[in-house]
């Protein structure tokens, strides 16, 4: 969607031509997803939406700069979870397949069969989310595994985790099979204080998520995850050491849930004071202020965004709305991985 495409020359702001492009396509992305996300919290608010709605308001620096710096293109993976909108999107995942899933299109590529965030396109490297916490680890290990086979050592898998679902014993089995087997993994534990409503002091008793990654072998780095820099730097270097063979990397990003556990929740337990805390911040205006305190934007081209960003966002959502439910009389209900229905490809009639 940013208009700032990458160039193949830059390596170390990977494909883009100095930090003022890179950031401003991250902090577009960051856009898209806040917007496409509101608007999808109204409807579900109108009754448009059936099933959850769960917003990644305040992880989309830390979401969007692990996405836009995989490389869908050369074969990596990223498989996100339910705050995740921003780096599904900067990763590959078209706008129209968001919306599609969501307002239940059999155009979407669950061809409307199941609900919002159970999306994905495995043959372009985004696995659909399994809601059981931990287990998308060992999803993400096993496609990496065949790629291996496959003689390909090179692509990275990325995924995405909460504080919660570091406590579970799947996200544990996995990521010590990872280190074991040295596998291209990175793993980005968003660490925003909450689990449902169990802070953290109920979570995990280490200091920091990140001193766990000694006990597995692998490397840690420990961010403040509402700083568009910071995680576009540590991710690209998690990415780069994972690609060079040096095996999984965990990432940690610190920050704050700036929304309840899913639009149904209001949140009434945080504190209003966290807000005004250590990354309790909203990374979407930091990264405004960033880019107008650097020149990199004027307060009007970044107006402008927004309005074309929401432009693009209500056409998505009026065509997908426009577009028919599965005919449950027709439809086949073979699960979609079957090679005729494969990521919403119709049954041959
Ligand atoms: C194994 C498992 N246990 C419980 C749940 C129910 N559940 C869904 S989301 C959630 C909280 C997750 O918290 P966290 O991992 O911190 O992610 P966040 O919602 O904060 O992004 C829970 C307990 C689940 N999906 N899977
Ligand atoms: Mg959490």
């Amino acid at each position: 969607m940013p208009s700032l495409s990458p160039s193949p020359t830059a390596s170390r702001w990977k494909g883009f031509a100095n930090e003022r492009e890179r950031f401003l396509a991250a902090y577009r992305w960051m856009i898209l997803a806040r917007i496409f996300e509101e608007k999808i919290a109204a409807l579900y608010r109108a009754g448009k939406i059936v099933g959850g709605v769960y917003l990644g308001r305040g992880q989309e620096a830390f979401s969007v700069a692990l996405g836009m710096q995989l490389d869908q293109a050369h074969g990596d993976l990223f498989a996100g979870l339910i705050r995740d909108q921003g780096g599904r999107m900067a990763f590959g995942e078209t706008l129209m397949d968001s919306a599609r899933t969501y307002l239940g299109s059999v155009e979407g590529p669950m061809r409307g069969r199941d609900g919002n965030i159970h999306r994905g396109r495995p043959t372009r490297g985004m696995p659909a989310m399994i809601s059981h916490l931990g287990t998308m680890v060992a999803v993400v290990n096993g496609m990496l595994m065949a790629k291996r086979f496959h003689g390909r050592v090179d692509v990275v898998g990325g995924v995405t985790i909460g504080d919660g679902g570091t406590s579970t014993g799947a996200f544990h089995e996995g990521l010590n099979q990872a280190a074991v087997e040295k596998l291209p993994l990175v793993v980005a534990v968003a660490d925003n204080q909450y689990a449902y409503s169990t802070p953290t002091c109920h979570q995990y008793a280490c200091a920091d998520l990140a001193d766990r990654a000694a006990g597995y072998g692998v490397r840690g780095y420990s961010i403040d995850g509402t700083d568009l820099t910071a995680c576009l730097e540590t991710f690209h270097e998690a990415i780069e050491r994972a690609r060079r063979g040096e095996g999984p990397q965990l990432v940690v990003g610190k920050l704050l849930r700036l929304a309840g556990h899913g639009e149904h929740d209001d949140a009434r337990y945080i504190p209003a004071r966290k807000r005004q805390e250590p990354h309790g911040g909203d990374c979407v205006a930091l990264a405004r202020e960033k880019a107008l305190k650097s020149a990199w934007a004027s307060a009007k081209e970044i107006d402008e965004w927004h309005a074309q960003t929401q432009e693009r966002v209500e056409e998505a959502v009026a065509r997908a709305q426009s577009e028919p439910e599965p005919n449950p009389f027709r439809e086949s209900w073979h699960a979609l991985a079957t090679k005729h229905l494969a990521e919403g490809t119709p049954p041959a009639q």
